[in-house]
């Protein structure tokens, strides 16, 4: 499609596959000043084809537990609970007989109204679960892309964030949050694999209240329409979560009792460290608290060799919504360690007497930057080499691994590589 071909040129060069497409931020896009990663250059992560007959007239369908609540909030005082286990109605995903009724069901929005309600923009950072693959290719075999650190980009996202469509549509999700069962919201795609079933995942409902509030239907990146291959008319951003629960091409929003029976959910981005496990049966990546420092990586590139120092920037962020909180960077193998002064998002430096100004950014990412001195025998040594290394720490005190080796990270997914960064410095 020439419309694809044209948003895709400058990753062309950074692509592991054309069909299904999936290509990486270049490292100098990453390593320049920009704020926001230029749409152009942004990674793309596709499972299976771009759904280019999709119109605005098309839209989102909202469905299950709650949805069909609409018109009937007067007798509030007969309990809320009873009543939502009475609208437990969709559980008919996989029933092919009761296909032609599921669509029936439930509620419908165009995307022509959706850009239409209130919106809200938000900065946040998208990144893959197999950001730096690459690394763990010493510690042994993995599957998948092997991306280095360019999984990732920041954006500006505009929308509507999904708990106000909710509200707009009188799905009470307070209620369902307050209930005593867990609920889940399946998110599908309009792009579909070789078998005709559509891309899905779903994400617990409490992270509607706990940790991310602000899931939202996008349909703006960085002030422009979304571009096809990141998901227009609509998609979904889940902040500070792994990519792939930020769902393109909306098409359908599902409330239920149970997770997402998608095979895409139920097959990728979940790890173990007993890779004997069979990969269904175990949680998936950021459902579990700890692990979400796994999204915490930094990366540092040479800017400028100064009188006697090196200058070094690069960025940090966290999983969950946690923020930055320091930078170290080593130039001599981790034996002393140099703190990196943090910037705020308008680019000024932290100031930490400023109660908000005592982290880095939530969501997206934090940018750091340090001038570190040259070791006084480095000049006359033999060894002109010199190697980097930063590590980052959240609000949580979490802090990167040292290495990705087996026991620590290592998984043969490949997911959530994020042990220090570790680069080569040529002096010249
Ligand atoms: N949504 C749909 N419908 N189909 C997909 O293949 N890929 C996911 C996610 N959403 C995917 C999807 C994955 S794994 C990632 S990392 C992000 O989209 C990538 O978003 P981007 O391509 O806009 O960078
Ligand atoms: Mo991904």
């Amino acid at each position: 499609d020439p419309k694809l071909s044209e948003e895709r040129k400058e990753l062309y060069d950074y692509a592991f596959s054309y069909e299904p497409f999936i290509a990486e931020t270049p490292i100098e896009i990453l390593a320049s000043d920009h704020r926001y990663t230029p749409v152009n250059y942004h990674f793309v992560r596709n499972h299976f084809g771009v759904p280019m007959h999709l119109t605005i007239d098309d839209g989102i369908r909202i469905q299950g537990v709650g949805v069909k609540n609409v018109n009937q909030k007067k007798d509030k005082q007969s309990s809320q609970k009873s009543k939502i286990i009475d609208l437990t109605c969709v559980h008919t995903y996989t029933n092919e007989e009761e296909e032609e009724d599921e669509e029936e069901e439930g509620l419908w929005i165009s995307y022509r109204d959706l850009y239409r309600l209130p919106y809200v923009e938000r900065e946040v950072l998208m990144q893959c679960g197999g950001h730096r693959r690459r690394e763990y290719d010493k510690y042994g075999e993995t599957k998948g892309s092997k991306w280095d650190v360019g999984a990732l980009g920041n954006t500006k996202f505009k929308g509507v964030l999904l708990r106000d469509l909710f509200k707009k549509l009188g799905i009470d999700v307070q209620a369902l949050y307050e209930s005593d069962k867990e609920y889940h919201v399946w998110f599908f795609g309009a792009d579909t694999d070789p078998s005709g079933e559509n891309y899905g995942v779903s994400i617990p409902l409490k992270f509607f209240f706990l940790w991310t509030g602000d899931v939202m239907v996008a349909y703006q990146q960085n002030d422009e329409a979304l571009t096809h291959d990141h998901g227009w008319p609509a998609r979904i951003v889940v902040p500070g979560w792994v990519g792939a629960r930020s769902v393109k091409w909306i098409q359908k929003i599902v409330i239920s009792e149970k997770e997402c029976p998608a095979e895409t959910f139920k097959k990728s981005y979940r790890m173990t460290s007993d890779d004997k496990a069979e990969i269904r049966d175990v949680l998936d990546i950021f459902l579990f608290f700890k692990n979400s420092l796994n999204n915490m990586h930094t990366y540092a590139h040479i800017y400028l060799k100064k009188k006697g120092g090196i200058t070094l920037k690069g960025e940090a962020h966290s999983g969950g919504g946690r923020r930055i909180i320091r930078v170290d960077v080593s130039i001599d193998g981790g034996a002393t360690w140099h703190a990196a002064t943090l910037r705020n998002s308008d680019n000024t430096y932290l100031d930490v007497s400023k109660p908000k100004e005592r982290y880095g950014q939530k969501y997206n990412w934090t940018k750091w930057d340090i001038l570190i001195p040259i070791p006084a025998d480095y000049l006359s040594s033999h060894n002109k080499q010199l190697r980097a290394l930063c590590r980052a720490f959240d609000e949580s005190h979490n802090r990167q691994p040292e290495t990705c080796q087996h026991d620590i990270v290592f998984n043969s997914k490949g997911y959530c590589a994020n042990s220090y960064h570790n680069i080569a410095i040529h002096v010249v």
